[in-house]
């Protein structure tokens, strides 16, 4: 009896090699659909999509994917949908008006009506509505990775399979017959996640009840994020550098802090919910050129099933043969290598100042051009800012903040200056106003480091967190400084950040994830 086989609609999205390598773990074959019969043909059928659903229709109706997998469907043949291979099961979404879905379940995709911040990114439990051997193993009490701004709201509630709550209850899978679909992503949600897809492929089992039904409301966890901050040393090797103050340098040497995909799969196994490399000189290398950074994330991607954000260079190129390339382009080749976001610096600094000087949105840059084909939650801006001491706040342009750490002349007032090429350059620019212009242009997340807390072990910058979380509705990543445990608590306790981001103490094994972790349990604070 051959290896059981499953194929993979790939319509072109983003990071559909995270599923490929998911089952594959599991040993099982995979073959991507190439044409309407391979659909027809199949076994079983996995259909990831990311993105938004306007792109994931118009992919599906150009590649004539659209008749077969509804004749597929309509013949209740073992289905797996993933994020918007959920949606587009529907009849429309609010994402996408005028455009109609596949029409296999009636009702509609709704985007988040909250005041917590949308996209709802992050990992969350599930509260059984039916049995299924989907669920086989569960107890009720994991969480699984979600990424979204839409859910799905079913005109019947018999096909529930499972809800999640953010703010309020919503749809987070559905089952009719044998198909089953998720609004979470099992290939980024760890061990259970491969667990699930090994479920879903066992077509021959059935429910084994372990999960309750109806269990209790579900909650968002706070993210623990391990950054790799990675550039080549004068020897031309890529290593994990950390900087004090983003000074990488020590004796002049740049430091090695180890190998990036080993780093990355140590940091994975000890329950780190995300990984994130920069590539710290990306302002001046060029991706698609510099191809060590993408070997870096297609390995990462083979045993590292927790999302992966990649940042630095991303941006329009000219290489030198005169060929251009969009930051598109760069942007698609890190998703197509194992990318579920990327993370874009100085580029986004460049686009906001011309954004607040013309009051208009060209549509042309990057974070606007990455966050339509690829949807918001996929844009993740990388702030680094420094402080700024000001004597008063009076005829100030900047956003200010009154600080309890006087300046070096007892300064009360401060406010926090971008900073362009890792550090290297200040602009006219407050972090504040920035991260507004951002989500503003289509950001899904802030990673809000800061230069004067980098490396210190001092703890994050309370003040600068606050006011910059509190001023935008898109998630925000503290980062910068962490030196304990306790210092995780603090900024979960005095602010609403999503998540909290550390490097060195990882890096030189002073503080394990999983003691953070202990430690924010005993604190009381939701965690995976
Ligand atoms: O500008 O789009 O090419 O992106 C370059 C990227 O590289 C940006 O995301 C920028 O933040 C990052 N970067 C550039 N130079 C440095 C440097 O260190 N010299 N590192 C740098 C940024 C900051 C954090 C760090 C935290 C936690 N590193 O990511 O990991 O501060 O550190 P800690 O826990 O040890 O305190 P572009």
């Amino acid at each position: 009896m051959g290896r059981k086989a499953v194929t993979l609609l790939d319509y072109g999205a983003g990071n559909v090699r995270s599923v490929i390598n998911a089952i594959g773990k599991l040993g099982y074959s995979v073959h991507l659909a190439q044409n309407a019969d391979d659909i027809l043909n199949a076994d079983r059928l996995v259909c990831p999509g990311v993105g938004d659903f306007g792109s994931m229709m118009a992919a599906l109706n150009d590649k004539g994917y659209t008749q077969p997998l509804k004749t597929y469907l309509s013949q209740n043949r073992p289905y797996l949908g993933i994020c918007l291979g959920l949606q587009v099961l529907f009849d429309t979404s609010e994402e996408a008006p005028g455009v109609g879905g596949l029409g296999i379940i009636p009702g509609t995709v709704k985007r988040f009506q909250t005041d917590l911040s949308v996209p709802h990114i992050g990992w969350n439990g599930l509260r059984a509505k039916q049995s299924s051997r989907l669920l086989n193993g569960l107890t009720g009490l994991e969480k699984f990775y979600f990424v979204h701004s839409f859910h799905v709201a079913p005109e019947d509630a018999g096909v529930v399979l499972t809800t999640t709550d953010y703010a309020y209850e919503f749809v987070s899978s559905i089952q009719v017959g044998n198909i089953v679909a998720t609004q979470f992503h099992p290939e980024k949600s760890g061990q259970l996640g491969l667990q699930l897809f090994d479920n879903f492929i066992q077509t021959e089992t059935t429910p084994n009840g372990t999960m309750p039904m109806n269990g209790p409301p579900t909650h968002l966890a706070k993210r623990i994020i391990a950054c790799l901050d990675v550039r080549s040393n004068d020897a031309g090797d890529l290593v994990v550098t950390k900087g004090d103050q983003y000074d990488v340098r020590e004796e002049g040497e740049v430091r090695n802090l180890g190998q990036p995909v080993d780093l990355a799969s140590r940091y994975y196994q000890e329950g780190a919910d995300e990984v994130t490399f920069l590539n710290i000189t990306g302002f001046r290398d060029f991706p698609l050129e510099d191809m060590p950074m993408i070997e870096v994330l297609k390995q990462t991607s083979e045993t590292v099933f927790v999302p992966l954000t990649i940042g630095g260079g991303i941006r329009a190129f000219t290489d030198k043969d005169g060929h251009i390339y969009s930051a598109l382009d760069v942007a698609h080749e890190y998703f197509r290598s194992g990318a579920d976001k990327i993370s874009i610096g100085s580029d986004a600094v460049t686009i906001v100042e011309d954004y607040l000087r013309s009051g208009e949105k060209t549509g042309a840059s990057s974070i606007e051009q990455i966050s339509r084909k690829y949807g918001n939650q996929a844009v993740v801006i990388s702030v680094d800012p420094r402080r700024v001491y000001v004597a008063s706040p009076e005829d100030e342009k900047h956003h200010i903040i009154e600080t309890d750490t006087p300046g070096p002349n007892g300064e009360q007032y401060c406010w926090y200056q971008c900073t362009v090429r890792g550090g290297r350059e200040g602009r006219d620019l407050d972090a504040v106003t920035f991260a507004k212009a951002c989500e503003d242009l289509g950001a899904g997340e802030i990673l809000l480091n800061c230069i004067d807390k980098d490396g210190t072990n001092s703890g994050f910058d309370i003040e600068l967190i606050r006011a910059l979380r509190d001023a935008v509705t898109i998630p925000v990543i503290a980062s910068s400084g962490a030196g304990c445990v306790e210092h995780f608590s603090e900024v979960f306790e005095k602010t609403d950040v999503e998540a909290g981001l550390a490097a060195g103490i990882f890096h030189r094994r002073e503080v394990p994830i999983s003691a953070v972790k202990e430690h924010l349990k005993d604190s009381g604070i939701e965690i995976r």
